[in-house]
């Protein structure tokens, strides 16, 4: 009954009533409706969209791409009036022009640099390729700047349970130093695994 109480008195998003908002190219483009949004950023390929399609079970919802470098504006997303969603391009795209790659490390610096609203961010890294170099300029950067950082282990069907847990262990212990700061899960879009609990950190950002 208690726990009756709290579910209903508690007011969860629906991550499933998620929209496409906007596509902004720069800066001046974000839009001032929002209260609080959690990005999703890493590598190129990393599974970003993809992630965000499962949480939602939005089919389609963010561009997904066997090419690396598919998404490359900040779309936002809008789970309910003033609470959003951000998918942000990938890092590390080689293919892309040097200019283009520049530009859009100048865009993302500044966004994550002055965008008060940014509450938190979903970094996704393939289980099979974590921390890279880029990926931990990014925890260091972001949780220098006091952003908190949510790790998702992504294509964790990838793996099995045993090497995937292995993987889990290394992580958190080379993430130690960041304390509070940085948390870190198993997740999959292909099979669902881990869907419940970002979710729950997502509330935890969003809901605050
Ligand atoms: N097996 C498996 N494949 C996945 C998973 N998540 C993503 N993928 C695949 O990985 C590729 C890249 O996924 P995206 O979601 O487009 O990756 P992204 O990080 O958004 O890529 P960019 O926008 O290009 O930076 C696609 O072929 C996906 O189908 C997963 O959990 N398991
Ligand atoms: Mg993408």
């Amino acid at each position: 009954m208690l726990l009756c109480t709290f579910m209903i008195g508690r007011d969860a998003m629906n991550y499933n009533q998620t929209t496409f908002f906007k596509s902004a190219q720069k800066i001046s483009q974000l839009p001032p409706e929002s209260k609080a949004e959690v990005a999703f950023a890493g590598r190129s390929n990393s599974g970003k969209s993809s992630a965000l399609n499962a949480i939602t079970q939005i089919k389609g919802l963010a561009k997904t791409s066997k090419t690396p470098g598919r998404t490359q504006l900040l779309n936002y997303f809008q789970v309910k009036e003033d609470r959003f969603l951000v998918d942000l391009p990938g890092y590390g795209y080689a293919k892309v022009s040097h200019s283009v790659q520049q530009e859009w490390e100048k865009a993302l610096t500044k966004y994550i640099e002055t965008r008060q609203e940014l509450l938190g961010v979903v970094l996704i890294m393939d289980i099979r390729h974590p921390l890279k170099e880029y990926d931990q300029t990014m925890i260091s950067w972001l949780t220098s700047k006091n952003i908190p950082v949510h790790i998702l282990l992504s294509k964790a069907d990838k793996l099995n349970r045993g090497p995937g847990m292995n993987v889990l262990q290394e992580v958190k212990h080379a993430l130690e130093p960041y304390d509070d700061m940085v948390s870190v899960q198993l997740f999959s879009a292909t099979n669902g695994q881990g869907l419940d609990q970002a979710r729950l950190q997502l509330d935890t950002w969003l809901e605050g």
